[in-house]
Formats: C-alpha cells, structure tokens, sequence
C-alpha cells in the first residue's frame, strides 16, 4: 500500500486538484463518485498514472468500507496492505507501479514514506471528525461540553499519542503533503507533522469545536473546511472590534439595568451569555449584506427582553412599564406576561443601510412550541413574496441547551426544513447553552453527547463556541449566515456558556449546582475581558469604553424616567403580525357583518366539471380513478353534491376571488378515505402530476395541497404560522383521523385556544378532524369534540342578547369556532365565511368520514344559490313540521348520528311524533336558533342524542346551554353511549348493539316518563 501512495504522490503534478486552496476562491468541483470512477476503464494500474488525489479518494472510501470500490482496486489495497509484500502480490501490481517504484526508492522506504503520509492524512481526518470533543468550549472550563472527558484516542494530545499512527517525535519536523481534502496548508501544499497538529487544534480545539463530517456532501464539507482551517482566517478590523464592544456593552447593561431597578422581578436574564445579542446582531447584518430583508425569529425566555430591546429596538419605556404592577390593560383579553410577548419592528439595519424587518414572535412558556410556527410564518412570507429560495425572508430560531436536546418538536421541525412545501430553505439556530436547564444537570438531562446532535439527522452543520471569546462567536454567526446564503440549509450554533445566576432571578442556584456556582462567581463577566483585551490591543481606550457604557446607561435611565408616564398597557404594541389592511387603524374589524355565501350557478358547474376532468393533456390516470370522476361529472350534471364536490366548490370559489387556499397535512392530497384526489397522478410517467384546482382560472389564486411529514405537532404548528402570516388565505390542516390531533395538543391549547386572548392576534386556521362512531375502535372515532367545547369560551348560563348581526357579534366574541356539518353545502359554506367574514378566528370542524359516499348526505346546487348562507341549525324539514307543537320528542343532534336517527325514526314511523334537529355550529351556540326550536316544539320532550359516551362528545357542553335556553322549565334527557373510558369499543359487535341500545332509546317515546331530570 505504502508504496504506491508514495508513487501516487510522485506522480501528482503540481498541487492542483478538485479543490482550490484557501484564497483561491469556492471550491470547484466534487469528488468522483468511487465506484462509479473506477467501474470501468481506471483500473489500479491505469489511474496511479493519472492523479493522485484520485488514488487518495480511492484509498479513503475502500478504508470506510471496502465495498465502496471496485474489485480491481480492492484487491489492489488488500494486496499493499498485507504488505511486507509476499513475491507473489507484488506480481500482482500494476506494472507502471512496480515500475515508477524501481525507479525511485527501495521498497521499504517507499511503504514507509507512503504508509506515514496516510496516517498523517487519517490523522487531519480525525481532527476534523471528532476535535469538537477537545475544543476549549466551556467557558468555565468545569464541564466537557460533549459531557464526556474521554480525549478520542486518535486526538494527539500528547507526544505519545503519535504511536496510534505508527509515527514518533523523530517525525515532528518532517514533511507531509498534504491531503485535497484539507485547507490547513493555506498557500502550502506540505507542512512539517508538528505545524499539521498545530493547526488542526487551532482550527478544530480552540474555542470554536466544528460538528459536520457527517454531512454527505463533498462540496459542503469543503466549504466548511475551508471557513474554519484556512490558517488566520478569524480576523476582525478595528471597527469591527469596536462595534462588537458597543453590543456586548447595551446587551451586558441592560440587563444590569433590570437588576439594579427591578432586583425582585423575574426577567430570565441573559447574564452568561450576553454574547447572544451581538451574536444576532451579527447574522441579521450578515444575512441583510446578501439581500434578506425580513427576519422571523422564534425564542425562548431567556434573554427575550434583551433581544427586544437590543436586536428588535422596541422602545425600552415600553419594556420597562411592562415592569410596573400598576400598568392597565387597555386591550381585551387575558395578556400575557412581559416575556413571552412578540413584537414586529420596520428599520434600517446600520451595518449595511439596508431596511429590514425583523419580527419576533409571540409564543407559550411551552418551550419549542414556537419553532414551527415561526416556520410556517417564514414559508407564508416566501411564498406571498415570490422568494422561492429563501433570499429575501429568513427565520432564526433561538433555543435553550436542556429544551432543544429535550423536546420532540425541535425533532419535527427539522424534518420539516427540506421539504417542499414547508421548507424555508435554511434557519440559523441558536443554543443558548448555558449546561443547565432550571435545575438539570446535562448529564441527566440527555443521552447524546452535545444538545444539539438533533440537528445531525438533517445534515445541519454545528458550529460549537466558547461564548467568553466574542470574536470567535462573531465568526461563527457570520460563517452561519453564509452557510445559509451558499446551501440554503439549516445551521446550529450553539452558544456554550453558562447562566450567572439562578433559573430565574428569584431562584437559588447553588442548592443544586454548588460547585458550578462557585466557579461562576470567581468568572469574570464577558464584557471586562473583552473590553480589556481591545484595550490591550489599542482598538479603544478605557475611556471610551467608559463613555460607551455612560451614554447607554443614560439612555436607559431616560427610558425609565419616560415609561412612569405610561399608564397603559396595549398589548396590540406587541403585535408579531400586524395585519394593517384587515383592520381599522384602531385595529377593529371595519364591519360587523358577514354577506351571504352563495355562489353563481356558472361558477358551480365550472368548478364541478374541472374537478370531475383531468385538465392536462395525454395525461394518463388510474382507471378507479377515472371511475370517480365520471361519477363526478354526473353528481355536477344533476346539480349535486358530495362531501368533496362541497369543499371544491368552497376551496375553487375562493380562489376565483384571490383567496390562496392551503390545504396541509398527512394523505391529504388524495385524502385518507380516497375521496379527494387533489393531485392527480400520471399512471405512465414518473412523478407527473396535475392538480385540477389549479386550472380553474387564468387569474385565479395558487391553491396549495401537500402531504405533510407524519407529525401533528410539528405540522399544525407550521400552518398555524403559516395562517399568521396574511388573513386573505383560507390555511386547513387536516387530521389523518381526528384522534390524532392530541399529539398536537399544546399547539391547540396554547396557540389556537387562546392565542388571541395572549396576544391580540387573530387567526383564521381550519382543523379537519375526520370524526364518527363507525366501529373503527378507540383510536379511529373520536376527534374529541368534548376537549374543543370544553376550552369555548361562551358563558353557558347566559341567555345573549340578540341585538345586531347575532350570528357575527358571537363569533367575534368567541375565541374559535366548532362545527359539525351534516351537509356538504354546509361544508362549503362554513369555510367560505371562513374568509368572508370581516376577522378571523380558528375553525375546528368535524368532518365526516361514512357521510363521503352516504348517498343521503348530498346537497343540491339550490343549496349553494346566490343568497344561502352556511345554517348554523338545520330544523326538521319533514312531516314534523307541518304541526311542530303537536310533536311528542323533540331530538338535537349534531354529524352522522342525524341520518342513523332519520333511518331509525322512518323504520318506526314515527315521522310525525319526532322531529330531529340538526346544531351544525356547535359553539358558539346557537342560542338564538335553539330556542326557536324549543318554542316551536311546545310539547315536545327535549332529547340531546349523540353517538359518542355520555362523558366526551357534545354532552357536557350543549347541556347547560339548553338549560339557559328552556330557563331551567323544560328537561333535557340525554341519549347516547354511557360513559366510558376509551372512546369507542374496539369491538365490531358491541359497537352495533351501543348503537342499537340508543337508538332505540331515542325513539323509545315512554323512555323518560315518570323520571326526574
Ligand atoms: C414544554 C415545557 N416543559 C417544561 C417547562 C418548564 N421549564 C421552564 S424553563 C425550563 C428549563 C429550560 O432549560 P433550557 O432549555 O436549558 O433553558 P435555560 O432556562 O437554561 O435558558 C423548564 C424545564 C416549560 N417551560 N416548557
Ligand atoms: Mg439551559
């Protein structure tokens, strides 16, 4: 083997190879795909006379496995390596090999020479692989970041350490070539073994530990080679050097600002980590320098009003009188505290004088719930801007060490990012990752070496630094910043610091953590150390340095003075995304009606045929499919409707009035009950698609459907964002089935729930939650209509009074809507006044899953005409209603049960004695409408009938409501399983006789008599 890596290094001409050496600009190209390279004509023999880098990359991927070569070359390499070479293998070389050989240097030294020059090449490999494990990370030099203190043994930490190479200290001040594959040579191509380790603990060890050998990609691995090896490469001019001191002085002082005013407060300082502010300072100025323009920013509460007041510049007296127990709140709603408010922030970035918007969004104390959304929001805004690759609008997500390494989302949101219709092509994360989390130790708090090894799975490069050194966490946000900008891929910096004090400033510390607290107070603060090392350096004097840190402790002083005259709160000044055309300038709704929502009869049957064809031509698809859409194409013949002809019409209508329409989630395309088929697919030509939507109307708005990555929470939270983002999109995300919304739950409780409530911002998402009582066992019924009811915030026991636009002023009020339509014109209607009402709020609907095909739940066009509008109650229309007040049962009901109900009553002939009501707007109840029903139906029993057990479903909800309604006169009875714990039988059997048992209750007309309610 040795011999012919000598040869190979004879033979390379020159020192040009695939890659140029540092200075010479981006690499060119990639590495030959090994086996592809050598399959056929280079054989050993042959290619030892061509480059030798060719040799090396040969050499390297048959040393990682020996499959990854041809056999020719296996064999080669075996051969060479069992060397002391029996006569027999050496036969076996390729004669210009044996003959170069002869030519230069005996055999021993060559093998020598050759076998020395790989392990120096090995040697740089694993420097770059695992020095991360030894960099000088940890500011308090207590801790291995990697939590480990095991010193890999390939790492030449001593002398002797040079023997797992076969080398010794004789071979220090010899010279090696050096491999392509490394830019630690800068202008050399060979480098004495001492200078070789020297550099490689300068670029992988110091105070910058560099994760990315994992990355798969030649060219992305020489790019970061390039960025951390080139020797000297971490350089900053004066100005540079002084504007870092004047960040890390507003970020260090404002914080002791708080402190010294509000020492009893909580504000989860950044002390410890006060680099974080000139950190994004860094790679907003970075990123705005190659053309991003609007900056979507997510975070945690550590440091947030820094980031607020510091990299955002919202009005400090508008922070500070968030600080005073007497500020009013001016805006309706619950608020929430100081540090988990969002701001949106319009101005010139002076480090480039380009204008830049930064945002920073509201979120949850749930830590890493607002990854996706932040996401979502950055997709939104790509995609309304045109920015396809992500070149004018970024998100930067900020996390803490204990929950990135922790929480599952973080996981879901990064295999978000490299899918088509969700990513934003790259964020910059930052760990602020001070090794604790509130009392944690790391050790016990994750099982992977570093907390961010998350990001691996997406081959996100990882770029670990010592926060107490600020030029070289300056480095690495501006080398984030161009990694983003080159691969359009995610990238982790991880801020290893430490937290000055406790979780929050109330707590104690050292109960837990004693030794750690005691390094910490002998720790000298970040901005002494660096405002002592520029004044070493001449870049400023102390007193500049004093006068920079007077003039910003004045101007906090000014705020403060200025935030006593603040005697209001407006939440509204917190706003992460305005929506200044939807509203007043006072930020009301500029009506207080929503106009009907029919549609034209043309537009139907347009919309009908387009989504019974396949618009493209010579497009071939399935033949089931084909039968679908003939049945289609009859329904819109006969002017009807299914359940997806209904959320055509609504999703098509839309569109024709320039509405995007988004529709996300599991399956949705074709939808899980193969009743949608949104994209139609070629049955002869690989990955040809048609989506029919999209060719409704030259003009008309792009609809977008996509399947989503198998999570809820990563998901939903992302098209929450992405609903933020503008009111004039209808945004759905879909369930696969609706019992699977739970794993998304903390995005439903504290984003869709009560978002509005915490933060003034309204917002128009839709949940399709597949549900019904089909037999289908525990996990495939129940969407949990109880859990969405439970959280509705309309008092029960109050009778509203009916004045205005009812039905709108309800739903203003209300925090989120639910629906259950029975109908797919009520479908279509309630997501049409999704849009057309005059603000937004969640949608939570119901949707059915027996109803897509059930012949009777179809609607007529008519339903549709100019003039309908979505009917939050639909009465019995039958032979009941001719004389209401002569009927004996009165039944409300709401979904599927309806038509098991009309079936049951049909086959008892009881048509005239019952009549069924349908509520198909759940909350906020219908009050006004049901009690018109109840009045109508004077004698009537009142019956609430559901499918699911008596505990879940509507029950608890409808059932104090109608007690308003009936003033406690009348007694409501209730039909429907008995509670139970899981939400539906797993057995087929025991479904059918539930089912049988309430139905027959239900038309059981002596059930009730003589019982008390
Ligand atoms: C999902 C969730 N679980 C638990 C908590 C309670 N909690 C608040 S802060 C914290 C520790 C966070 O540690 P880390 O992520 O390292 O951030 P740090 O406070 O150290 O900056 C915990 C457990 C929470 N806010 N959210
Ligand atoms: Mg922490």
């Amino acid at each position: 083997m040795s011999q012919f890596r000598a040869l190979a290094g004879m033979l390379r001409v020159g020192g040009g190879g695939p890659w140029r050496r540092a200075g010479q600009g981006t690499p060119a190209r990639c590495k030959p795909h090994p086996r592809r390279a050598c399959s056929s004509e280079a054989t050993p023999a042959q290619a030892v006379t061509g480059s030798s880098s060719y040799v090396e990359d040969m050499y390297f991927a048959w040393l990682e496995d020996h499959n990854n070569v041809h056999e020719s070359w296996d064999g080669f390499f075996r051969s060479i390596q069992s060397s002391g070479a029996s006569g027999e293998e050496v036969q076996r070389r390729p004669p210009a090999l044996v003959r170069s050989r002869a030519a230069s240097h005996s055999p021993d030294v060559t093998q020598k020479m050759v076998e020395d020059h790989l392990a120096v090449h090995t040697l740089i490999r694993a420097y770059q692989i695992r020095g991360h494990h030894v960099a000088q990370l940890d500011p308090l030099g207590i801790l291995d970041a990697d939590l480990d203190s095991f010193v890999p043994s390939d790492l030449i930490t001593t002398i002797d350490k040079l023997g797992f190479y076969g080398l010794h200290e004789s071979d220090l001040d010899r010279r090696f070539r050096l491999p392509h594959t490394t830019f630690i040579g800068g202008g050399e191509t060979t480098l004495p073994l001492r200078e070789v380790i020297r550099r490689l603990e300068a670029s992988y060890c110091g105070h910058v530990g560099v994760e990315f050998m994992f990355i798969n990609n030649v060219e992305q691995c020489q790019w970061i080679r390039h960025k951390f090896e080139t020797p000297a490469i971490m350089r900053f001019t004066s100005a540079e050097k002084r504007t870092l001191l004047a960040r890390l002085i507003r970020s260090t002082r404002f914080e002791d600002f708080l402190a010294r005013k509000w020492s009893s407060e909580k504000r989860f300082g950044l002390e410890g980590c006060e680099v974080l502010i000139p950190a994004l300072k860094t790679i907003i100025d970075s990123s705005s320098a190659t053309g991003i323009d609007s900056v979507i920013m997510g975070m945690p509460h550590r440091g947030r009003l820094n980031v607020l007041a510091n990299v955002i510049r919202k009005d400090l007296n508008q922070i500070f009188c968030q600080f005073d127990p007497k500020l009013e709140a001016a805006d309706e709603g619950s608020g929430d505290v100081k540090y988990h408010l969002g701001m949106y922030h319009e101005r010139i970035n002076r480090g480039t004088e380009k204008n830049i918007t930064l945002s920073l969004m509201a979120n949850p104390s749930h830590l890493e719930a607002v990854d996706p959304v932040v996401q979502g929001k950055a997709k939104a805004e790509q995609f309304y801007r045109g920015d396809a690759l992500g070149k004018k609008v970024m998100s930067i997500l900020m996390h803490g060490d204990a929950a990135f390494a922790g929480q599952g989302v973080v996981y879901e949101t990064f295999h978000l990012s490299e899918l088509p219709s969700y990513t934003t092509h790259g964020t910059i994360h930052v760990v602020v990752n001070n090794q604790i989390g509130f009392t944690t130790d790391p050790r016990v708090a994750r099982s992977s070496p570093h907390p961010t090894d998350v990001a691996r799975v997406v081959n996100a490069p990882i770029f670990h630094v010592n926060a107490d050194d600020p030029e070289a966490v300056m480095y690495v946000c501006r080398v984030a910043a161009e990694w983003r900008n080159a691969f359009n891929k995610d990238v982790v910096i991880d801020l290893v610091c430490y937290r000055r004090f406790g979780h929050n400033e109330m707590d104690e510390p050292s109960f837990t953590q004693p030794l750690m607290y005691k390094q910490i107070r002998r720790q000298g603060h970040v901005l002494k150390k660096y405002a002592d090392k520029l004044i070493g350096e001449g870049v400023v004097t102390l007193q500049e340095f004093q006068e920079e840190v007077a003039k910003y402790d004045k101007i906090c002083e000014e705020a403060y003075t200025s935030s006593k005259d603040e005697k209001i709160s407006h939440i509204r000044h917190w706003l992460d995304s305005p929506w200044p055309e939807f509203f007043t300038a006072e930020g009301e709704p500029k009506t207080m009606s929503c106009p009907p929502t029919g549609l034209d009869e043309e537009v139907l049957q347009h919309i009908g045929q387009t989504a019974s064809s396949v618009p493209l031509e010579d497009f071939t698809i399935h033949p089931g499919l084909s039968r679908i859409l003939r049945s289609r194409a009859d329904l819109v013949r006969k002017g009807q409707l299914d359940w997806a002809l209904g959320e055509y019409m609504a999703f098509g209508s839309l569109l024709k009035d320039g509405v995007h329409v988004r529709l996300s989630g599991q399956d949705v395309e074709r939808g899980t009950f193969s009743h949608r088929h949104h994209v139609l697919h070629d049955q002869e030509v690989d990955k040809r698609i048609c989506v029919p939507m999209n060719h409704l109307w030259a003009d008309q708005a792009p609809y977008t459907v996509c399947n989503s990555s198998l999570s809820e929470y990563g998901v939903l939270g992302f098209e929450l964002g992405f609903a933020m983002a503008s009111p004039d999109a209808l945004v759905l995300w879909e369930a696969q089935f609706g019992d699977f919304n739970n794993t998304a739950q903390c995005i439903i409780d504290q984003f869709i729930s009560s978002g509005q409530a915490k933060w003034v911002r309204h917002n128009g998402i839709v949940l399709l939650l597949p549900h019904g009582m089909e037999g289908m066992g525990p996990e495939h019924s129940s969407a949990r209509p109880e859990r969405f009811l439970q959280m509705s915030i309309d008092d029960p026991d109050h009778f509203p009074a009916f004045a205005g636009d009812f039905e709108v002023r309800q739903l203003y009020e209300c925090n989120w809507i639910v629906v259950n339509c029975s109908t797919p014109a009520n479908y279509c209607h309630v997501l049409r006044r999704q849009i057309l009402l005059p603000f937004r709020k969640p949608l939570i609907i119901f949707t059915p899953k027996s109803l897509l095909r059930h012949p009777d739940a179809r609607s007529s066009f008519d339903d549709l005409a100019i003039g309908t509008k979505f009917k939050r109650l639909i009465p019995d229309e039958g032979p009941s209603s001719q004389s209401p007040d002569q009927a004996r049962r009165l039944i409300f009901c709401t979904g599927k049960v309806y038509y098991e109900l009309t079936k049951e009553r049909k086959q008892q002939n009881l048509e005239k004695d019952v009549a069924i009501v349908r509520l198909e707007q759940i909350s906020p109840f219908p009050f006004d409408l049901v009690r018109a029903e109840v009045e109508k139906h004077k004698s009537a029993e009142l019956v609430w009938c559901q499918e699911e057990h008596k505990n879940m479903g509507y029950y608890d909800y409808v059932r104090p409501r109608f007690i308003t309604v009936v003033a406690n006169e009348r007694p409501v009875w209730y039909v429907g399983r008995d509670p139970a714990a899981a939400p539906a039988t797993g057995n087929k059997s025991t479904h059918l006789n539930e089912l049988k048992r309430f139905m027959h209750a239900a038309f059981n007309l002596c059930a009730f008599q003589g019982r008390k309610a």
